[in-house]
């Protein structure tokens, strides 16, 4: 795997990849932009515990001081986590990082591509970016969306929030050429929610069933990512009516502020956790942990071992 000259890679993630172990992506915008400080820091170090105590390598991406980490180490990770002028980085956003030398999270986008670079191809996310609301006007799609139909990686997600347009994410999804499977699921998730109310294309069963999906993605040379959309359990999900309720309410305080472009996920985010007294919190932690368990158990499968 070519790797640039820009990208610095740490030796435990190096060692991993070459040698053929488990190793999962981790990125770095919930971390600084999606989740409230202490709470950040716990999560993004937990999500590493997690791996490494089922054998699997944990590479937390991210820019420090202008130079894009795959495998940052607890005090970078400590930085970032702490940085006030930490910057939200998608992948247009990372020649200006490195030519500035500036901090920031790694979206989805810009995460799976600097993992893939690194050899990387399992990741974890809470929520991936997708269509917006009014994005029939706006334009405002992530470049999550586009990015994963050019990296080949398998990344877990819960669906994505459903503070986003979800049919229309799916559409453009498959426009895309993006692989969905429903991880024992036939609904899509909506984060917050096990269940968007919208079909996946697939299901897969177990780690092995999503294992085997991506060798057939390889054995045929496509280039496009498998989206591994993971539920939260219904017995752990926000509440389907308040959520509903405070939702509603979140989209319109950001349509009342003028709320626009790269700043309305981390916007609504914050409106919601606050809306609901720390709940929705609990719930995006959970998510979050169970796709950081979940990429686990399919790199280990992919690395041809039992987890
Ligand atoms: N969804 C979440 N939490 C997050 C994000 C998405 O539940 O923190 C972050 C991810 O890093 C994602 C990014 O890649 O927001 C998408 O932002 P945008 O819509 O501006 O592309
Ligand atoms: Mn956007």
């Amino acid at each position: 795997m070519p790797t640039s000259s820009a990208l610095q890679v740490s030796d435990e993630v190096r060692a991993a990849v070459d040698a053929g172990r488990p190793v999962v992506a981790l990125e770095t915008t919930i971390l600084t932009h999606g989740l409230p400080r202490p709470r950040n820091l716990e999560v993004a170090r937990g999500a590493e515990e997690l791996l490494r105590a089922a054998g699997v390598v944990p590479a937390t991406v991210g820019v420090v001081g202008g130079r894009p980490v795959v495998g940052l180490t607890d005090e970078e990770i400590t930085h970032l986590a702490a940085g006030d002028g930490v910057e939200k980085l998608s992948v247009r956003d990372l020649p200006v990082a490195v030519a500035r030398g500036t901090d920031g999270g790694t979206t989805v986008a810009a995460t799976a591509l600097l993992a893939h670079r690194a050899g990387v191809g399992v990741f974890a996310t809470g929520g991936l970016g997708g269509v917006h609301r009014g994005a029939a006007t706006t334009f405002d799609e992530s470049a999550d969306l586009v990015a994963l139909a050019g990296v080949p990686i398998l990344v877990v997600s819960a669906g994505v929030k459903s503070i986003l347009d979800v049919p229309a994410t799916l559409e453009r999804l498959e426009t895309l050429n993006v692989t969905v499977l429903g991880y024992r699921t036939d609904a899509f998730p909506g984060f917050y929610v096990s269940d968007a109310g919208v079909q996946v294309p697939a299901r897969v069963d177990g780690p092995e069933e999503a294992a085997a999906v991506v060798h057939a993605r390889d054995a045929l040379g496509l280039r496009g990512a498998v989206l591994l959309a993971n539920p939260v359990a219904t017995q752990a999900q926000l509440d389907v009516a308040e959520h509903r309720a405070v939702l509603d309410a979140a989209l319109a305080e950001a349509a009342a502020r003028g709320i626009a472009g790269h700043d309305t996920t981390p916007f609504l985010l914050d409106h919601v956790h606050r809306a609901t007294g720390g709940r929705s919190l609990d719930v995006n932690v959970a998510v979050y942990r169970g796709n950081v368990a979940l990429a686990g158990r399919v790199a280990a499968s992919l690395a041809g071992g039992m987890i």
